[in-house]
């Protein structure tokens, strides 16, 4: 059976989840951790894990919101949920986390609360979660009962901001482990969890694609996937030999949500408006490359806009209150340079899955993918305006240090850049990267000198979400 058709997998020990490339040993005092600060906190045990793990896109970036195809692989950093349901009547949602920066979050057991934006809170994505839950189990006549109390702690790997989706971890790890608590996970296939999860995140305001949760529920240890959306599939594509994804933090964080009405959510509605507006110029024929002859190059203003559509915009995007916050906040509409990377970035994906699958020598194809991520960080640079200057000088970093390509990852203006490294020089890559980059920002107290394997790690493919009756 196709890997999507399957339910997300239950396990009673932790080495199918964890047996590739871990320190098992440290993976356990991590669950008897979360174990015994659960019990010290609720004063009873959980009654189910979940897991679902971050990601890096190799190849594809802001493209899935387009429905075109991606190609991220799992990394092994993840977040854990431990839950039970409250053993009293209290209808209450506690979500704790075993980081003291993250202070307990409570919510009234309500499916139908609005997640409040305006004041942004962690506890906001195990919320998405519980909504999506709910919406999924009334559109699908699945009966969980009246809402109850639930006990929840979290504990995550994924560093926050960083263009490695700690945000899908948290929504696809809180979204199994409330199917699981109210046993119905068996029942539901990957694909419809990975495209449930993608609809509970944009619950926090932003107009998420689809790619953070299908690989995070999707992901096979050992395999990139090449991930089709509408309807959601994931492709194993094995990574050729002899390469290894870095995976680099510019250390300048990316508040995607925060900032949403001018970043993430203003790409989406020009992407949208770019497609409006060759869709009228080209009679609703799509014929590609013909968009440098009908989209001007010049920042289109509202009122232009509005011109070609003889619409206004706030009625075209009426049903979208985030759009809506993008309108607001634009001075014009950059339509040309968006679909220029869209276009440009969907072949390149292609491109990747081809080179891989191609006859050329492991060292032609390293070299092709490099060459590929090279050109994607450019488009992205240059025509999507997603990157900032402490990503630009890691990936000239990365460059001059003999990474066979390098680019930011995950949505950008900040956050991490990856690089394809021959497998043979990483650590030497790791330690000039130290020099060069990391220690002028140890030295002005950025970041503590002992910490610096969070900001910079060698990646394989990690496997992807499972739940655990440890
Ligand atoms: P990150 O980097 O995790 O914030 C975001 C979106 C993706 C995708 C990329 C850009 C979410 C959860 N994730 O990823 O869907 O659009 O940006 O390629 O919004």
């Amino acid at each position: 059976m196709a890997h999507e058709e399957l339910p997300v997998p239950v396990f009673t020990v932790l080495d199918p989840v964890y047996g590739h490339d871990y320190d098992l040993e440290e993976v356990q005092l991590r669950f008897q951790t979360l174990n015994s600060k659960f019990i010290e906190i609720y004063g009873g045990r959980p009654e189910i894990f979940a897991r679902a793990p971050g990601r890096v896109n190799l190849i594809g970036e802001h493209i899935d919101y387009e429905g075109y195809s991606v190609l991220p692989m799992a990394i092994r950093q993840d977040a854990v949920v431990a839950i039970r349901k409250r053993p009293d009547a209290e209808k209450v949602l506690r979500i704790a986390n075993v980081k003291d920066k993250y202070s307990m979050c409570t919510y009234a057991a309500d499916p139908c609360q609005e997640v409040d934006l305006k004041n942004h809170k962690w506890g906001h994505y195990f919320i998405c979660g519980y909504k999506g839950f709910y919406e999924y189990a009334k559109a699908n006549k699945i009966s969980v009962g009246e809402p109850v109390g639930l006990d929840v702690l979290i504990d995550g790997t994924v560093p926050t901001g960083s263009g490695l989706s700690s945000s899908a971890a948290l929504v696809c790890s809180s979204t199994i482990a409330i199917m699981a608590v109210f046993g119905v996970n068996e029942g539901i296939k990957k694909k419809e969890i990975a495209q449930l999860t993608c609809e509970c995140e944009r619950h926090i305001g932003t107009q998420s694609g689809g790619m953070d949760q299908a690989i995070s529920i999707m992901a096979k240890p050992g395999f990139a996937e090449l991930i089709d959306f509408n309807p959601i599939r994931a492709s194993d594509v094995q990574l050729p030999a002899g390469g290894t994804f870095v995976i680099a933090h510019s250390l300048a964080e990316s508040q995607k949500a925060v900032t949403a009405a001018t970043n993430y959510n203003n790409r989406v509605v020009e992407c949208r408006l770019a497609a409006i507006v060759l869709g009228i110029k080209l009679g609703m024929k799509t014929k590609e490359a013909i968009y440098k002859e009908f989209l001007n190059e010049v920042p289109y203003t509202k009122e232009e806009i509005e011109r070609i559509t003889e619409e206004d915009l706030s009625t075209i995007f009426a049903n979208s209150p985030t759009s809506l916050d993008v309108l607001r906040a634009a001075k014009h509409f950059k339509l040309l340079q968006r679909a220029c990377h869209v276009y440009s970035e969907a072949k390149r994906v292609f491109a990747f899955r081809d080179a891989v699958l191609s006859d050329l020598s492991d060292e032609g194809k390293l070299e092709k993918l490099g060459n590929l991520m090279n050109d994607s960080h450019h488009s992205c640079s240059v025509l999507y305006e997603c990157s900032c200057p402490e990503l630009e000088e890691l990936v000239k970093t990365c460059k001059e240090n003999g990474a066979l390509g390098a680019r930011l990852t995950g949505a950008g203006w900040g956050g991490c850049v990856v690089a394809l490294v021959r497998e043979s020089s990483v650590p030497q890559f790791i330690l000039n990267l130290k020099e060069s980059f990391y220690q002028p920002r140890i030295d002005r107290g950025i970041i503590d000198e002992g910490d610096l394997g969070l900001y910079v790690f060698a990646s394989k493919p990690a496997s992807g979400a499972a739940i655990l009756t440890i």
